[in-house]
């Protein structure tokens, strides 16, 4: 077993300490293996981001892996191939290429997922060695905006904060992000300390009223892409109260005249801002006043920020706010742009976004290029590298359109899904002459597209290193053998660039020797001429054991800093060429995608709480579908009765280019005029569920990040002749003939997958068409042909094969009990006479699961409210839900506050969360 090192070791079971593969918090987890198996994951107590501490991703990490649909063969075009024939081919179909059209023609697209040593080959193949300036990442969808903003001011890609700032804060500014949801384990630290230190104050600033909420003493739900005019509010309040730090502008900063009068006029008093932002002016001030009275207040941003065709501008908006009062270099404060992936950070680290070159440098930086070209030994090639930029993700895809790039190599994100515009993002797809994705799921969107597909090891089988949000290097560690013939990127990576005839640049034997490189690139000649704030020399020479052995640590790392940097700028002197950090004029500028009579209502694009990204992964534990089971769309109830739409039922989303179907929930924590739909669903899984459809690929000019959070949309419902719900045991059926439907979804369960179907078309005899779709007599059936309603079953050799229930899904059962019988290896009759019923006699239906770890459904909750369980800690008592991983706890709190105002007002249906109501 590889990298057990750093754990103890019995006969049987192992331990291994490593990272966690989701989210940018980068929690440190304590993996267990035991024959052959990874078969727990507990928080790793000492990790310092997370203590212990683990969310409900992250504890269903083990069961989320197994052989079972992973890529294990190589592929080309079609055929599966050995390895020597799949890298033979990518070598030479590079090779013909780059012949005929040049260095030029060929990209590479990555993903904040890969490894850093994954990431730092394939920016040295493809920037250094293959000419190529066309390298770009995921992370241009995710973090692009901050990473401008952060370059302009401070003149270097540096996050400034720690996490533990986060608890030293006396104010944290949560603007567009829903941290309950998508950082969980930070929320749940900025929850203890503010528990500890009730002077805390946490804001909210988000459209929607978000699980975030249930700890924000103030909360202000703006109107989306307003969040410029509201710092520049800031900006300009916090001038005319004399709640500047002007000694901390005079002295390490610059360009603050101009930034002033630019907020000036676009934000002339608080309540022209308020309108602008349609927010109540009194809490406005109230924010403002919080803001520039307190010293520590860390202002944390992501997505309802970046997202924007202008959020570079709406991230150095709330850095100007921090550089005006001061607020930066201190414990407890400073602008933090929180990391959406494990290694988004490493990614920006090792030059992956395509106007970067390498280790922090970019092209614009007189005499980079020689020293990189140095640096690789490159000397002899021509080029000896790319002379400017690459093309950005949404402009890559553009140049695929075009004819130019004939070449594209995937890595661990899948565009067909993530990038905006999915329709053309796919017809580029199908024009480009050669498409090599590495990837590890068996079954995505975007494989149909590849000519060469490799198999990739993945999470618990690959070695490396991952950056988080607040620039820690931690390890993952292998500890399992990849499945089949899949490899690890790195390795795949060099042995084509071996074949390309890069044999002596590609030599590596072992991560550790690529780290080591890559740190040693950090250093090299990293003084006053070129120098880089990220310098992570001090790791170098670890050799393999001191690699296999390395404890999390903050760049940068260096003879000055050893032990790694907890706080950046903590002297006030930025990586500018001045020292000084400098203050933006910023004019907001609302989104591009604009509202028109055909498509009048706002579209908000984002996550939820139980799933990563397409699912590939999370997907594949049953537990975490429970939480959000169906594609959705969540409306403001006033929409809903324009549309004639209703909660629960299906509707449809037009966009101009794109069309989105899924149920409907209805819900007060959407503003008026606005509709929140979820990002992870795919043809994989549904029918027309795809986020990115909607979404025109418009982009920040300087960042090149698309505007995923501001579409524009019309909303009709879906009309439905009838619904209904089958379960199929897995292996049970070859074809899935039901996909025809209008509507249908499929949600993985254990042992079986229950399929949600609708269509528009009246079913003319559903028996009949039984015997179409599914092998096997119908054993039992009911029948109520007057209410279209029918149950039946198939059971063949005493084992349960499928289960149909036509009708709304609101009838259905509870579920746990059929799944339990499918996976019964003889059915007994008992159970067998209460198939159609769907459950044990008496036994009640738990409802839709609030708490993913313990399985707690919402009826259950609420019955237990009912009978007096009215605070968080008295329902965890009781049913166990919310005492694990704590993200349903803001949930069960909203539950406990619409049932108790239920009681009192019985048509009551605000959602009721502290502070609120959608001002
Ligand atoms: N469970 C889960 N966690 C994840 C992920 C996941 O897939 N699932 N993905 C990870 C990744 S890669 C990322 S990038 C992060 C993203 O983390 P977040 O940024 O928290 O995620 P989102 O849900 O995309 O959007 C955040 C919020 O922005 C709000 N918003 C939309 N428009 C505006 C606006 O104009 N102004 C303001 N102030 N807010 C607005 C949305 O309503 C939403 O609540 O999450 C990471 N964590
Ligand atoms: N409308 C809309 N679009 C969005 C967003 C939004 O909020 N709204 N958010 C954007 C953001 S912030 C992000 S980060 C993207 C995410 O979008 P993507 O990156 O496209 O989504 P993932 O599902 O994470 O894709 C990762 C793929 O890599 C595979 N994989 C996992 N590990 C490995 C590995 O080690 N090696 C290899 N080779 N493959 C691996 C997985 O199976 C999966 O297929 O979506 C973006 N798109
Ligand atoms: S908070 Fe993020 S890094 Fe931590 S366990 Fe959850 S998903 Fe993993
Ligand atoms: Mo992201």
């Amino acid at each position: 077993m590889r990298g057990a090192k750093a754990g103890q070791q019995t006969k049987t079971m192992q331990q291994a300490k490593t990272t966690c593969p989701y989210c940018g918090v980068g929690c440190g987890v304590t993996a267990t293996v035991e024959a052959g198996t990874l078969s727990a994951v507990e928080g790793d107590r000492e990790h310092p981001a997370n203590f212990g501490r683990l969310c409900v991703k992250g504890s269903a990490l083990h069961e989320t892996l197994g052989d079972q649909g992973r890529l294990i063969k190589p592929r080309v075009d079609g055929e599966e191939v050995s390895w020597e024939q799949a890298l033979d081919a990518t070598a030479e179909r590079l090779t013909t290429l780059r012949n005929d059209h040049g260095h030029q023609c060929m990209a590479a697209y990555l993903s904040g997922q890969l490894l850093t040593e994954d990431y730092y080959v394939a920016n040295k193949l493809f920037k250094g060695f293959l000419g190529t300036p066309h390298l770009d990442t995921n992370s241009r969808l995710c973090m692009a905006s901050a990473v401008a903003g952060y370059k302009r001011a401070f003149g270097a890609d540096a996050v400034p904060c720690n996490y533990e700032d986060l608890e030293e804060a006396e104010l944290v500014v949560v603007v567009g992000s829903n941290l309950a949801w998508n950082h969980p384990v930070l929320y749940q630290r900025i929850k203890v300390a503010k528990e500890r230190n009730p002077l805390m104050r946490v804001v909210v600033i988000d459209p929607r009223v978000t699980d975030s909420c249930e700890i924000a003493d103030l909360y202000l739900g703006v109107k989306p892409g307003t969040d410029a005019v509201l710092f520049n509010g800031l900006l300009a309040w916090m001038a005319s109260k004399n709640k500047l730090d002007t000694v901390y502008l005079e002295r390490h900063t610059r360009g603050f005249d101009d930034a002033l009068s630019a907020a000036q006029q676009s934000a002339r008093s608080v309540a022209e801002v308020a309108a602008a932002c349609e927010v109540d002016a009194e809490r406005l001030e109230t924010f403002y006043y919080w803001f520039a009275s307190q010293l520590h207040v860390v202002t944390l941003y992501s997505q309802g920020i970046n997202q924007s065709s202008s959020g570079t501008d709406k991230c150095n908006a709330i850095i100007n706010c921090h550089l005006a009062g001061g607020k930066i270099g201190l414990p407890g404060a400073g602008p933090f742009s929180i990391t959406g992936q494990p290694n988004a950070m490493g990614g920006r680290e090792v030059g992956g976004l395509a106007n970067q070159l390498a280790a922090h440098m970019d092209y614009e930086t007189p005499g980079a290029r020689e020293l990189v070209s140095r640096f690789w030994a490159t000397d002899s090639l021509t080029p000896i590298l790319p002379n400017g930029p690459g093309y950005k993700a949404v402009e890559l895809f553009d140049a695929i359109e075009r004819g130019e790039i004939k070449a594209l190599w995937v890595m661990a994100t899948n565009p067909a899904i993530s990038l905006p515009d999915a329709v053309h993002v796919r017809a580029a797809l199908e024009k480009c002459p050669l498409v090599i994705v590495s990837e590890c799921a068996a079954d995505t969107d975007l494989l149909p597209y590849a000519d060469i597909v490799l198999p990739a090891s993945g999470w618990s089988e690959k070695d490396g290193t991952v950056t988080n949000s607040e620039r820690c290097i931690s390890r993952q560690r292998g500890m399992l053998p990849p499945p089949g013939e899949a490899r690890h990127d790195w390795q795949i990576i060099c042995d084509v660039a071996k074949r390309l005839g890069f044999t002596e640049a590609f030599d590596y034997t072992h991560p550790s020797e690529i780290f080591d490189e890559h740190a040693r690139l950090s250093g090299f000649e990293n003084t006053a001429t070129i120098p880089r704030l990220f310098d992570i020399s001090g790791l170098v020479g670890l050799g393999r054991d001191g690699y296999d052995a390395l404890t999390p640590i903050q760049w940068p790392v260096n003879a000055q800093a050893p032990h790694g940097t907890a706080r950046l700028f903590e002297n006030g002197q930025f990586a500018t060429s001045d020292g000084r950090a400098k203050l933006l004029p910023i004019t907001p500028r609302g989104p591009e995608q604009a509202l028109s009579p055909s498509y009048p209502l706002r579209l908000n694009t984002g996550r939820i709480r139980d799933q990563w990204h397409t699912m590939t992964r999370t997907a594949r534990a049953p537990r975490l579908m429970n939480h959000r089971a169906e594609p959705f769309m969540e409306i403001h109830p006033e929409d809903a009765h324009a549309a004639g739409v209703v909660d629960q039922g299906l509707a449809v989303l037009t966009a101009a280019k794109g069309e989105f179907r899924a149920r409907v929930r209805v819900s007060n924590a959407q503003r008026r005029g606005e509709i929140f739909v979820p990002i992870h669903w795919t043809d994989c899984f549904t029918r027309l569920a795809r986020s990115s459809a909607l979404i025109d690929s418009i982009t920040d000019p300087l960042s090149g990040q698309p505007e995923s959070k501001h579409g524009a949309v019309t909303l009709a419902p879906l009309a439905d002749d009838w619904q209904a719900t089958l379960l199929v045991a897995d292996g049970a059926v070859e074809s899935t003939p039901w996909t025809k439907s209008a509507y249908w979804t499929r949600i993985p369960m254990r042992g079986l997958q229950r399929w949600q179907l609708s269509d528009t078309q009246p079913m003319a005899g559903w028996l009949a068409q039984l015997e179409t779709w599914l092998p096997g007599a119908v054993s039992v059936v009911s029948q109520d042909s007057a209410n279209g309603r029918l149950r039946a079953a198939c059971v063949e050799d005493g084992q349960l094969r499928w289960w149909l229930m036509v009708g709304p899904p609101k009838e259905l059962p509870g579920l746990a009990w059929l799944q339990a019988r499918f996976n019964e290896a003889v059915l007994s009759d008992s159970h067998r006479r209460r198939l159609l019923a769907g459950c044990n006699d008496g036994a009640a239906d738990t409802g839709q699961v609030v708490c993913s770890c313990h399985q707690v459904g919402q009826t259950a909750i609420i019955n237990a409210i009912r009978e007096g369980d009215t605070c968080v800690e008295a329902l965890g008592a009781r049913l166990a839900c919310g005492t694990q991983c704590g993200s349903c706890i803001p949930e069960l709190k909203s539950l406990i506050e619409t049932s108790l105002v239920e009681e009192e007002r019985p048509n009551a249906r605000a959602k009721q969360t502290p502070n609120s109501e959608v001002v």
